[in-house]
């Protein structure tokens, strides 16, 4: 660990940033803009297909120098090359982090354990191309004989929210007679609704768990299983239903599942990066193998950009230092991710887990509390519709709310003018957050005087607008490697490990403990606090009054 690293507050370059985010605090874009008439076309990096454009942001050069500087001095570049190396980066598993081998090329080599996992990860991805295949044409036959029609992936977090964002974003390229269905949450109506109108005997159900013990997916499972052993009788039937994406064999064979059709993935593999692993069996089924791997390759060639690309032209790399200026240096406590682009509906989901669990934490690797915010809170919705909803406070609120627009310059679907307005809207927004209006301008248009506070823009707003060509796997891979990698790049400014997720477990075990109090025949003797022991006998009272009517 370097000096700096040990000291993140305490080193000249965070010093001197928070010196110079205190007297650059005047500046408006609008100056900087007309300052600088070149900065739009400057401060933009073109690479691996994507344009993002970061000069709305408020920073100068000298910003981007001291950002860079801090990169450089927190040991960024040692990071990097420990995870491609396999060091076994998260430090609280003890485990190596190694997504970038799930997209890796025949021929690359990349060590976990002293062992080259990219033999492994391309055996994995055969089989899925041979399952996939199967199912897709056909070939693959329920218990009595009929071609599977739906695909029901159960899972929950890392092994469910990849799965549908790649669904929705690729659906374009998805065989269209194939419906799929996406089961997380415990709460039976998920299921319920998810099944009522499938017939089993066409029905397969992956079951997604990288431990086969999660208790949600679990239960699902469980129940998918009664579901469809309701109309095919034999527990015979289970091995053509369903499969399985796990690392634990065992579990899954007690499951009933053959374990022929169960596709690993390894510990080295963290949830809420594995999206590109068998856990997108349902993507590979959806899209087809041919475009599956497509995707891999546009998450590679970001990695590889990451990996080689200097800091000052590093998509991830800047995006990253951006999001840390944003939130350590000018206090913004969240980030809107606004994708112009109706497929990516559940990108934003699926970025909270990926950017708020890797980096909601609350101290360093070797366990001292930090001294900064770490963490921003993400969240968003599609544009144009969040438009009509809450930009108003993003626009005209108290708050500084940095977004990441996200939009692509060809449509997947060209209607008439649809495309042109899409895209208008997009550049309109950020040039509005941007640059405001006046109250001058707003009184020129003739609003009285009274009214001209409320119709002013302040203006000064920062936001980036990542520009790509169209949504292909290619790019969606991109995309999502650009977020994995920034993520990164945070955590390893923050030193914190951004691939625990500690914070989860508490809940889970405390559930586990309320089950059988509110199964219990008999008034549980109830220990918990005075709230909770309420709210248990509470839902007791109201469960027995509808008798036995679960
Ligand atoms: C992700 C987390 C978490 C995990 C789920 C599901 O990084 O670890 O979201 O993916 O809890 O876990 P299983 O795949 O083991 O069921």
């Amino acid at each position: 660990m370097t000096e700096a690293i040990a000291s993140l507050i305490g080193s000249s370059t965070w010093k001197a940033l928070e010196v110079h985010a205190v007297t650059s605090r005047n500046l408006h874009l609008r100056d900087l803009f007309a300052q600088d008439p070149t900065r739009g076309g400057r401060l933009k990096v073109e690479a691996a297909g994507i344009y993002l454009d970061y000069s709305k942001n408020r920073i100068t050069d000298e910003t981007v120098k001291l950002l860079l500087q801090l990169a450089e001095e927190s040991g960024l570049r040692s990071r990097i090359d420990a995870m491609f190396r396999g060091d076994k980066i998260n430090v609280t598993e003890k485990r190596s982090v190694l997504h970038v081998a799930l997209r890796a090329p025949v021929g690359e080599k990349i060590l976990a354990d002293g062992v080259d996992v990219v033999p492994l990860v391309h055996a994995v991805l055969d089989k899925m191309t041979a399952f996939s295949n199967s199912v897709r044409s056909g070939e693959w036959k329920g218990y009595t004989g009929k071609p599977i029609r739906n695909v029901v992936n159960i899972g929950i977090g890392g092994s469910d929210l990849g799965p549908v964002m790649a669904y929705e974003a690729l659906r374009h390229y998805s065989q269209r007679d194939l419906t799929f269905r996406f089961v997380s949450n415990v709460d039976g109506t998920d299921i319920a609704e998810a099944t009522r109108d499938l017939d089993a005997e066409e029905t397969l159900f992956i079951v997604s768990s990288k431990t086969f013990t999660t208790l949600e997916t679990m239960t699902n499972a469980h129940t998918a299983r009664a579901w469809a052993l309701e109309t095919l009788k034999h527990t015979a039937a289970i091995a053509r239903h369903f499969v399985a994406v796990s690392t634990n064999a065992e579990a899954v064979a007690k499951f009933g599942i053959d374990t022929a059709n169960m596709f690993g993935f390894w510990d080295w593999v963290g949830g809420r990066y594995s999206m590109d692993s068998a856990i997108g069996l349902s993507t590979m089924i959806a899209i087809g193998p041919d475009n599956y791997r497509k995707l891999l390759d546009g998450f590679h060639e970001m990695d590889v950009h990451f990996r080689t690309a200097p800091f000052e032209r590093n998509l991830p790399v800047l995006l990253g230092l951006l999001a840390i200026y944003n939130n350590n240096f000018l206090g913004a406590q969240s980030v809107a991710v606004l994708p112009y682009e109706q497929y990516l509906k559940r990108f934003p989901a699926y970025l909270q887990q990926l950017t708020m669990e890797s980096n909601g934490k609350h101290v360093t690797l070797d366990g001292k509390e930090v001294e900064y915010q770490t963490g921003p809170i993400y969240w968003g919705e599609p544009g144009t519709n969040g438009q009509h909803s809450f930009y108003q406070l993003i626009h005209q609120g108290t708050r500084l709310i940095p977004c990441d627009f996200i939009a692509f310059a060809k449509p997947l679907n060209a209607i008439g003018r649809h495309h042109d307005i899409l895209l208008a809207n997009v550049f309109a927004q950020a040039e509005a957050l941007a640059f405001g209006k006046t109250t001058q301008q707003v009184e020129a248009e003739g609003t009285p005087a009274s009214l001209a506070p409320h119709r002013m823009f302040e203006g000064n707003r920062p936001s980036n607008t990542i520009l790509l060509e169209r949504l292909t796997p290619e790019a969606l891979g991109k995309l999502v490697a650009l977020y994995e990698h920034s993520v990164f790049v945070q955590g390893a400014i923050w030193n914190i490990d951004s691939f625990d997720q500690w914070g989860v477990e508490l809940g889970k075990v405390l559930a586990q403990r309320i089950v059988p109090e509110l199964e219990a025949p008999k008034e549980p003797s109830l220990t918990h606090d005075s709230s909770t022991n309420a709210l248990i006998k509470q839902y007791r009272s109201i469960q027995r009054q509808r008798g036995s009517a679960k």
